[in-house]
């Protein structure tokens, strides 16, 4: 019966989900305002890849929407997934839908995980908001909020890069600059140019301590972009360089990728000087390899003689491009010889050009994660590069500036998540539906779930799941009321408690098909979860049972997203069901009996639901 309830829900879901043009989205019970998006996932080598998660942040637009735009759920900013595309965190609500550049997981600050973003500029670029770095602790709680404090417009959306230790970060910084154009041979004519550079911030006071501009130092003949017989240009100017990474060394110097010269800098920290160019025209280096248009230079290893870094040859721009296929790259340079070499080279798994942003990381493991960028492609490759792993966003509408891998710890300050509804037909079949789920928690193997007579009553355990997806079903036997859940590790700690809640009633019992002849009160849990001993015998058939249970919950997790898409047919299947005298779902409680009636209540430490 269970079965041809279910079926019956699937056939619906055909027409319903047809018409649902956010089938690449995620959508829960537990957090309605959200949609997050699903991932495609290939794995070549499961076992292979790094441990870890994933850090995108999906935008649909590139430049600030109108406020008018933003009615829409909270679909575009940061969001943390575990690596088999389970949503981890979903932080689009906390910033209004805004776009995040550059979000990652930071774990040089101290020894706790903190994470680290660009919050774009606001839709009135040149008003009071000009955009801001951001850092949160593991509890996603803003720990720093680091503003522009000096005359430039916005927060440059290339970089963010705390430093070690969590003092400072570099950030780009553009300019528009009136300059005579004698750089291109034409001496007495003047025109616009946006110059590049960065910032070295004080992350407590958003001071500036260090800034370098390419003005004085990158001629405007470098660019591969300007052709000297140009029209001079008007304000803002021909972006000749396009700066998009920063980062420093122990030494004090630093890296800077200019996009539009096709060359990496090394930048003298003490008077600004280039110490050596690596690509484009006037490379200092003689090189085994090629690249232009790269993104996300960042050091690897530098000592005073070799230099090794990481980047994306992106191998392209919008109009144009120099290979045929975008790549990870790792070189050395060796300043005593001059000459740069290849270590290794990762191309774009699907063989294609990444023709705008994207980030190459080195894992703790030596695995290679990268982030390809439109439409959040990424890939794992092995050392040796193989390829472990590819995915994207399941939407075509939505793609991350970069895409990052990291271990992280999230402990988010809010409670779980959890709600509740009661249906049945008359009071022998009552059943309560839980749906948990705690946005940003790391860790959780298993949820418990508990019932009490009246806010003041002791918490009764009616039954426990493990953890198999964001969000988490429950069914129990009986209307429950004043329920609350744990997050248990996979220690059996408890990480977290939500308050405690009422359980949602149909507005009218008749119409949601119940035949009693009032309106059925709540249970008391003590009576239907009392204290009993598992029987040794019965484990065996214990854990059998749950097995099982735990199969049908994956497939009454898919059946939930149409009854809560369609509130009206759940009544209406419910009412089906009653015609045959069942419940649906009456074969799950009736598992769900034999399986929880055994549990003890336990009210040892480390189990108490803690308030
Ligand atoms: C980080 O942990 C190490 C080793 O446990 C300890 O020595 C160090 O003091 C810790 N640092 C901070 C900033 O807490
Ligand atoms: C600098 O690094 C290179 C490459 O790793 C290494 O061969 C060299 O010995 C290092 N030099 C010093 C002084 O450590
Ligand atoms: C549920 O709780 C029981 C008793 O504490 C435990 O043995 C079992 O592993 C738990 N099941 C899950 C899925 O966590
Ligand atoms: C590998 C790749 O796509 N490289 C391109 C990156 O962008 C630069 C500049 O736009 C191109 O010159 C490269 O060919």
């Amino acid at each position: 019966m269970f079965l041809l309830w279910f079926l019956s829900l699937l056939a619906l879901q055909d027409v319903v989900v047809s018409g649902d043009s956010d089938s690449d989205m995620m959508s829960f019970v537990t957090l309605p305002e959200i949609r997050a998006l699903k991932f495609d996932i290939a794995y070549y080598d499961r076992a292979a890849v790094s441990p870890g998660y994933w850090f995108v942040a999906p935008y649909g637009v590139i430049d600030p929407e109108a406020p008018t735009k933003q009615w829409k759920p909270c679909q575009v900013g940061p969001y943390i997934y575990d690596a088999d595309g389970i949503l981890i965190w979903a932080g689009s609500c906390m910033f209004d839908n805004r776009n995040i550049f550059d979000f990652k997981a930071v774990n040089n600050i101290d020894n706790e995980s903190h994470l680290s973003f660009i919050l774009q500029h606001g839709y009135n670029a040149g008003a009071a908001d000009k955009g801001y770095g951001y850092i949160l602790n593991q509890n996603y709680e803003p720990e720093s909020v680091v503003a522009v404090t000096n005359d430039l417009g916005t927060f440059n959306m290339h970089e963010f890069n705390v430093l070690d230790g969590g003092k400072t970060a570099l950030a780009c910084a553009y300019r528009n600059e009136y300059v005579d154009l004698g750089d291109l041979g034409r001496l007495d004519e003047y025109g616009w140019i946006v110059t590049g550079g960065f910032v070295e911030l004080d992350i407590a006071t958003g001071e500036v301590l260090f800034e370098w501009n390419s003005l004085g130092y990158i001629p405007i003949h470098e660019s591969v972009k300007v052709n000297a017989n140009w029209p001079a240009s008007n304000e803002p100017g021909w972006d000749y360089v396009h700066v998009n990474a920063a980062d420093k060394n122990a030494a004090g110097d630093y890296l800077l990728s200019a996009r539009f010269t096709s060359t990496i800098y090394l930048i003298s920290g003490e008077d600004g000087r280039i110490i050596w160019r690596l690509g484009g025209k006037y490379s200092d280096f003689v090189q085994d390899f090629t690249f232009s248009k790269q993104h996300h230079a960042r050091f690897v290893e530098s000592n005073a003689t070799h230099t090794t870094l990481s980047f994306l040859n992106n191998a392209s721009d919008e109009t144009e491009n120099e290979e045929t296929v975008s790549a990870a790259m790792f070189v050395q340079v060796d300043t005593t010889t001059m000459t740069a070499r290849l270590l290794d080279r990762y191309d774009r798994p699907d063989g294609d050009l990444t023709r705008l942003r994207g980030s190459v990381q080195r894992l703790p493991n030596n695995n290679v994660f990268v982030g390809w960028s439109e439409r959040g492609y990424q890939s794992e490759h092995s050392p040796d590069g193989k390829v472990l792993m590819q995915a994207s966003f399941a939407s075509t509408r939505f793609s991350s500036y970069r895409s990052y891998k990291f271990p992280f710890v999230g402990r988010p300050s809010q409670p779980p998540d959890v709600v509740a509804s009661v249906y049945g037909t008359d009071e022998t079949d009552l059943a309560t539906i839980f749906h948990v789920s705690w946005n940003g928690a790391t860790d959780i193997a298993s949820w418990n779930f508990y019932a009490r007579v009246d806010r003041q009553g002791l918490p009764v355990l009616i039954g426990n799941t493990t953890k198999l997806d964001f969000e988490t079903m429950y069914i129990a036997e009986g209307y429950l009321d004043w329920i609350s859940v744990e997050a248990i590790d996979r220690n059996g700690n408890v990480l977290g408690t939500s308050e405690i809640h009422r359980t949602e009633t149909p507005m009218n019992w008749r119409l949601a098909g119940f035949q009693g002849d009032s309106k059925p009160t709540p249970n008391d849990p003590a009576l239907l979860y009392g204290k009993q001993k598992a029987p040794v015998e019965d484990l065996q058939e214990v854990d059998e049972a749950y097995e099982k249970a735990q199969e049908e919950a994956k497939a009454v997790n898919k059946a939930y997203e149409i009854i809560y898409g369609v509130g009206g047919l759940l009544i209406f299947i419910l009412a089906v069901c009653s015609v045959g005298g069942l419940l649906a779902g009456i074969y799950w409680v009736l598992h769900q009996r034999r399986v929880q009636a055994y549990y003890e209540v336990p009210m040892e430490e480390g189990h108490h639901p803690r308030q």
